[in-house]
């Protein structure tokens, strides 16, 4: 297959100033009519797209064409002769009951509705499916009264009613200009929440969230966070909601977390749906942030869209920003960014350092489905951060409003967007454009050292940076990183913090004399995507966790160390040796004992400065390695800080314990739970009849499913008795509420079962396990790929095995669901010879066996 390139991006040959469509839906044959009203704006025939429909009848200007005047092929249908303004009427059918694609129209719980973003419109008629080709809509929807109550599209709703034969009608208006990705249709039997929301102008908007009959009360949180995002987004970008109503709607088979569709936001229930009994803190905090995103695309994507499909980062990396500082206003500005950039390590350094490795705005694709990746979201994120830091927050607003301002109602590109900052700043972006074009992680090299000068009157930070090559990318420039960075002494900073913007490949910069003993807190708020390699000893790093006031680098001192410990005890046992005992170690666990007792930091953070790195960033730093050594690495330095601080963490377990008996989903009392289970879980690592007995009873007595759950992993780590009735009564309680049944999948799928491999392939046979729902696919093969070391990467094969089957399987239904689980091979340079040849020889397995573009794709690049 030819990959589709963005130097060969040419705009569409004619405009349509109305689009008008005509569902009369029917699970088994959709019949779809579209009216477009076309002009031409250049030469060349009319090509419209169009997969898996079939064509009824087009005319032109009310007149039938024949057969012979047109071409239809595999995914076209093209016209070479048209006037050059007229009226194109299109008659097609679909079959949604048949989509396991969950693109375009399909049916989810008797219920249809639509996916069309990136390319989805095209299976639902003939149309120009590209983001550059804008128009309004006006869409009628058409379907039987009783089955489908309630019916959905995009905008203001401008008719109704009735008619012959138990159906009835909708007729729904978007004045606002968009492209057909952002197109949504929804059809079925819902329970509403309704609330509404008066924006910065006085009106008064709607809110309405669709969900399954019975779950409205789940819908509270998602409301909740609805209103409060809207108001953020009015204080912070100026930004006000444009319809007369918004609208989002909850399925329970949904490719994705969410799509932010014009008014009428889909979303998957799992991003949704949430009460204290069935969902995680965790839970409820994504179902805030997606809540958030999706409404911000409201502006950065909708309002402005993307000129095409390389420019994804447009929207998506400045809206995963808006999402992220929101989130950030809401809960704590430190806590935020560590989980920010613990999951940028986790992903997208990962995905950067590997064979998939690729631009934020990439330059070619086979399937844009595969490019909705961590390096356009969360790298696309850090650029906006990186460009904020550098410009400072006036500019910054400056440019944002020139941007809202100046490119309304287009499709943009990155470079118009960085134009409106260069207007807003003067500053040059020439340089800056580098980080969308140049894949990798940079390294980030910091030294330092004494003037040569005597006597010395300051001291040097030298920085220097180089960016290794990635796939198709040998050479790599110098890119525009902003540094802030202070020096620290015993009792705090000796320094406001600086701004070092480096353009070159190393420079060095100087700072007065301090006479007492200090360190250097480098990168503060981690203010640049890069990987830090610096020369701080423990010493420098035990007196960061202790006295640096930004609050992100405490935590990274932490991390910094631990680091360190994990490669060597990873490497030591590869090579089959026990980790010793050493200084390092002991520095470590005091640091971490000082933060643990110290009441002036908050619960959240102590949980994440007790969070080791993840096995993914000590695996990147060791490799190749045996993975198992990594992961059991993680438990040695578990094991270790448990024993060292054994007392204060049982202290604190029981003081985080909830002795209100009410459960709030708010970041204060989220921190209380995520500091008891992190200790509940260290204590767990010593493998002591007392962490199996707290566990024990906190299952027992649990009111939340954060507590529920996390004691459920705690027994399913310790292993033994208590294990198997409690994985057994868990489903028993909650069999009927897909949503845990997928968190009971997905521990499942990650316990060192004792009968291996069989185990899961039982899991995947039993008749509850859904192999068309990509959640529950998700919970069990991602969570077995990503969250099973010992299994997966069991060196007789048989996980990569088990694994290559399932993507398999699953690609024969769903391409973009089996590709993106591919992904977990993405490491597999990173891992030890032998394992390298096993990976490898699946990888040659799954593209032997002809699979779907976007699996072919990714396995090919995999492979390399
Ligand atoms: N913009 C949305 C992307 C999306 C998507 C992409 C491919 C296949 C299915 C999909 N569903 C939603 C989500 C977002 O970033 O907000
Ligand atoms: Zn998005």
């Amino acid at each position: 297959p030819t990959p589709t390139r963005l130097a060969d991006y040419t705009p569409y040959n004619f405009e349509i100033s109305e689009t008008r469509f005509d569902f009369r839906l029917d699970p088994k044959a959709t019949r779809v009519r579209s009216l477009l009203k076309m002009k031409r704006t250049g030469p060349g025939p009319l090509v419209l797209d169009g997969e898996a429909i079939d064509l009824v009848s087009v005319e032109i200007d009310g007149r039938q064409l024949k057969r012979s005047e047109y071409r239809l092929t595999q995914d076209k249908l093209i016209l070479e002769e048209t006037p050059d303004v007229f009226t194109l009427n299109i008659e097609s059918k679909c079959n949604p009951s048949a989509n396991t694609t969950l693109m375009g129209l399909y049916v989810s719980g008797g219920r249809f509705c639509t996916q069309c973003e990136a390319e989805g419109f095209r299976r639902i008629t003939y149309f120009p499916d590209r983001p550059d080709v804008m128009s309004v809509f006006t869409v009628l929807i058409d379907a039987d009264k009783t089955a489908y109550p309630t019916l959905l599209a995009n905008g203001n709703k401008i008719e109704e009613g009735d008619i012959d034969g138990g159906r009835h009608y909708a007729v729904w208006h978007d004045p606002f200009l968009k492209p057909c990705y952002l197109f949504a249709l929804v059809a079925g039997e819902f329970d509403l929440l309704e609330d509404s929301f008066t924006t910065m102008s006085g009106r008064s908007i709607p809110l309405e969230i669709f969900v399954d009959p019975g779950d409205a009360p789940k819908a509270a949180y998602a409301m909740d966070s609805l209103i409060r995002a809207m108001a953020w987004d009015e204080r912070a970008f100026g930004r006000e909601y444009d319809l007369d109503r918004f609208m989002i709607v909850a399925v329970r088979d949904f490719n994705f977390g969410a799509m932010e569709n014009k008014g009428l936001n889909i979303f998957n229930s799992s991003l949704l749906l949430a009460d204290a009994e069935t969902a995680t803190d965790m839970n409820f905090e994504r179902i805030e942030s997606v809540v958030a995103h999706e409404y911000f695309h409201n502006w950065t994507g909708n309002r402005i869209t993307c000129r095409d499909w390389f420019q994804l980062c447009l929207k998506e990396g400045f809206t995963v920003f808006r999402d992220q500082e929101f989130s950030a206003d809401q809960r704590g500005a430190a806590v935020q960014r560590i989980k920010d950039v613990r999951a940028l390590r986790a992903r997208q350094f990962a995905e950067d350092n590997g064979p998939l490795a690729h631009p934020v705005r990439p330059t070619e694709y086979l399937k844009i489905d595969n490019f909705y990746t961590a390096t356009i979201y969360e790298k696309g994120a850090e650029l906006i951060r990186m460009l904020k830091a550098w410009l400072g927050e006036d500019m910054f607003r400056k440019g944002s409003d020139i941007y809202f301002d100046r490119l309304d109602g287009t499709a943009a590109t990155i470079e118009q967007f960085l134009a409106c900052f260069e207007t807003a700043s003067g500053e040059d972006m020439g340089q800056f454009m580098r980080w969308y074009e140049q894949a990798g992680t940079p390294r980030l090299t910091v030294r330092r050292r004494r003037t040569p000068t005597k006597p010395v009157i300051s001291q040097v930070v030298s920085f220097k940076q180089v960016t290794p090559p990635t796939p198709g990318q040998p050479k790599k420039a110098a890119v525009l990183i902003p540094i802030r960075w202070q020096a620290i002494g015993e009792n705090g900073p000796l320094m406001e913090p600086q701004l070092t913007v480096m353009t070159t490949k190393s420079t060095d910069v100087s700072y007065p004399r301090f006479d007492e003993p200090h360190s250097i807190s480098v990168l503060q708020g981690f203010s640049a995507p890069v990987i830090l390699n610096s020369d701080a000893t423990t010493a420098d790093l035990v007196r960061l966790m202790g006295n640096d006031p930004d609050a992100f680098n405490r935590w990274e001192a932490g991390q910094t160390l631990a680091r360190r410990l994990l490669v060597d005890f990873a490497k030591a046992l590869e090579a089959g040796k026990m980790p010793k005992t050493n200084p390092a170690l002991r520095d470590y666990c005091k640091a971490l004992g000082t933060t643990l007792n110290d009441p002036q930091f908050d619960n959240a953070f102590k949980a994440l400065v007790l969070t080791s790195p993840s096995s993914m960033e000590v695996l990147m730093e060791a490799a190749p390695i045996d993975p198992i050594a990594v992961h059991e690495a993680g438990q040695w330095l578990s094991r270790a800080v448990a024993d060292a601080l054994r007392d204060d963490l049982l202290v604190t377990y029981k003081a985080m314990r909830d002795k209100t008996g009410v459960f709030s989903p708010d970041a204060e009392a989220a921190g209380r739970r995520a500091l008891k289970s992190r200790c509940l879980a260290l204590l767990s690592a010593r493998f002591d009849p007392l962490a199996a007995s707290l566990a024990s009873n906190q299952l027992d007595n649990a009111t939340n499913m954060t507590d529920e759950l996390a004691a459920l992993i705690t027994l399913s780590r310790l292993g033994g008795q208590r294990v198997e009735s409690s994985m057994e009564a868990f489903f028993a309680k909650w069999k009927d509420q897909p949503l845990v049944l997928d968190k009971w999948f997905s521990v499942q799928s990650m316990r060192d079962h004792a009968d291996g491999i069989h185990a899961i392939t039982r899991l995947a046979e039993t008749p509850s396990y859904e192999r068309n729902n990509p959640n529950r696919v998700r919970a069990l093969v991602g969570g077995f790929s990503m969250g099973n070391t010992k299994l997966f990467h069991k060196l007789d094969g048989s996980g990569y095995r088990f694994f290559a089957d399932q993507v398999l399987d699953m690609d024969s239904r769903n391409p973009s669901v089996a590709a993106r689980l591919l992904g977990a091979f993405e490491i597999w340079r990173k891992l030890d010879p032998r394992r390298q040849a096993l990976v490898q020889a699946e990888l040659d397995r799954i593209i032997a066996a002809k699979p779907s573009k976007n699996v072919l794709e990714i396995a090919e690049r995999t492979r390399g």
